[in-house]
């Protein structure tokens, strides 16, 4: 029998697995980090603990799971300690991480997030909670009134369960302690994800409490982030590779690419983990790598989600072994190369070839479908702001209105076989209604064109534009996906 991972089996585990390089017993915690998902566990948590084994300091991190319980019955009983799987086309290497503490389940243990949020030794708030969590108002900034995680809350701000809620609530309680804030460090794919946040905030806080409101304006520091690791859900394989690499048994093991970035605004009133040891680059303004990395990478991850689920690709990787897909998936990332400025230090055409090397990384599993998810959340900075831009100078739409004719085809929840789906966007009820009467490819983009807020209202008054999405829309639903795929590619170079 395999004993479990926890702090007693460390000294089982074999010498090939790297474990952490300080005593996770010894050291205190200074962050709480909102949803421990994959991603935190394969990114922020891992840097943290190089951060730790490097230089020390009282910086591990409690998380809080702000609806689900199995994350915390998954992680407490190991101590807080799991595999991390690093995938790479040479192979599989299991790493230890040691950088989490407790995880708080909020649902089942209300007034823990809030209390550790604002204990005095916190002092970094950290998120990963997904796009729609926020509710924030990305068109007019601010936060979304009626949205699910900000309306009870704008009703009861003393007992928040959003996000937003649970940061001011804490704010709100650290200064009536006479306590320093903590940093506010957004870890989402959002543009200028720190500044977003801020906005979202103070607007939450000047609605409840306006001295709050000031005293976070002029108090409280959001960096913004640029954060990058492809990473999958876990599936059995994953925990079944953790047991057979590490001889113990792990619940809570993830599986990742090789490739890591993390680029963070250097501003931190409290002070921070040496993060740099474990690969983080310090920048005085973000915004440009944030563009690159969502235009390039998550704009062409949304296409190719799209285009190749349509086509019948299960993961990434598929697509990229489609010779027609990969031709377009070159094409998207050139399109979206076309739309940013130099950047200091980077090569934006390796950086594309890299992309490519990436999605095609053998060893990794990326369902298409997952990355589909939660389109109206993912198109704006990925796919519209670059389109918006191209159509103000006369450029060249039509990768853009592929991408998001894609996406079209895909909102109809019907493969060309006749399958259904589910979509799995919060706004999916309102994306159905919207097509239930099916119609003509110009009726149908005309529809999604008008869901409230989504699109910039600019680029749906360029003609060249809508005229592209509903004719590629069109070729979708005439010909099938698969002729209209290829005879996208056939138009390209
Ligand atoms: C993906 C991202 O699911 C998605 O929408 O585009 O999660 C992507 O894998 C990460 O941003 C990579 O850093």
């Amino acid at each position: 029998m395999t004993s479990r991972l926890s702090r007693a089996s460390l000294g089982s585990i074999p010498a090939t697995v790297r474990r952490p390089g300080f005593d996770p017993a010894g050291a205190g915690h200074g962050i709480v980090h909102l949803g421990v998902g994959a991603f935190h566990r394969a990114h922020q948590a891992v840097c943290t603990d190089d951060a730790l084994a490097a230089a020390g300091g009282d910086w591990r991190i409690q998380g809080v799971s702000p609806r689900s319980t199995d994350i915390a019955d998954a992680l407490n009983p190991q101590d807080g300690l799991y595999t991390l799987l690093i995938r790479g086309p040479e192979g599989t290497e299991a790493r230890i991480v040691g950088s989490l503490g407790r995880v708080i389940a909020a649902a089942r243990e209300p007034g823990a997030a809030l209390a550790a949020m604002s204990d005095p030794a916190t002092r970094i708030v950290s998120l990963t909670v997904t796009e729609k969590a926020y509710g924030l108002d990305r068109a007019g900034g601010g936060v979304l009134q009626g949205h699910p995680a900000i309306a009870p809350d704008l009703q009861s701000p003393r007992q928040p369960k959003g996000a937003i809620g649970l940061l001011v609530e804490a704010l709100r309680r650290r200064r009536q302690q006479g306590l320093d804030p903590f940093t506010v460090l957004c870890c989402d794919n959002l543009p200028e994800n720190g500044t977003l946040l801020r906005a979202g905030v103070l607007d939450f806080a000047g609605r409840t409490d306006p001295a709050l409101a000031r005293w976070i304006e002029a108090r409280v520091a959001f960096p913004s982030t640029m954060v990058d690791r492809i990473t999958p859900a876990a599936t059995p394989a994953t925990l079944a590779d953790a047991a057979r690499l590490t001889g113990c048994e792990d619940q809570a093991a993830i599986e990742t690419e090789p490739f890591s970035q993390w680029v963070i605004e250097d501003r931190f009133t409290a002070g921070r983990p040496a993060w740099e040891a474990g690969g983080a680059i310090f920048v005085d303004d973000v915004a440009a790598y944030e563009r690159m990395k969502l235009r390039m990478l998550n704009g062409t991850h949304s296409m190719l989600a799209y285009a190749g689920f349509l086509a019948g690709h299960r993961y990434v990787r598929d697509v990229m072994g489609d010779p027609v897909l990969a031709r377009l998936v070159r094409r998207q990332l050139a399109a979206a190369t076309g739309t940013l400025p130099p950047l200091a230090g980077i090569d934006l055409g390796d950086y594309a070839a890299a992309l490519c090397q990436r999605f095609a990384n053998p060893a990794i599993g990326h369902e298409t479908r997952q990355i589909a998810t939660d389109g109206t959340e993912k198109l704006p900075q990925r796919l519209l702001a670059p389109a918006l831009e191209l159509s103000r100078r006369g450029g060249d739409l039509r990768p853009f209105a592929f991408a998001v004719a894609a996406w079209m085809r895909y909102a109809l929840g019907r493969t060309d076989a006749g399958d259904a789906y589910a979509l799995r966007d919060p706004r999916e009820a309102e994306i159905r209604a919207a097509v239930a009467g099916g119609g003509t490819p110009a009726t149908i983009a005309r529809a999604l064109h008008g869901l409230k807020g989504l699109f910039p209202p600019e680029l749906v008054a360029d003609p060249a534009w809508t005229s592209a999405v509903e004719s590629i829309l069109a070729g979708m639903l005439g010909r099938g996906v698969a002729t209209a795929l290829a005879e996208e590619a056939a138009r390209t170079a």
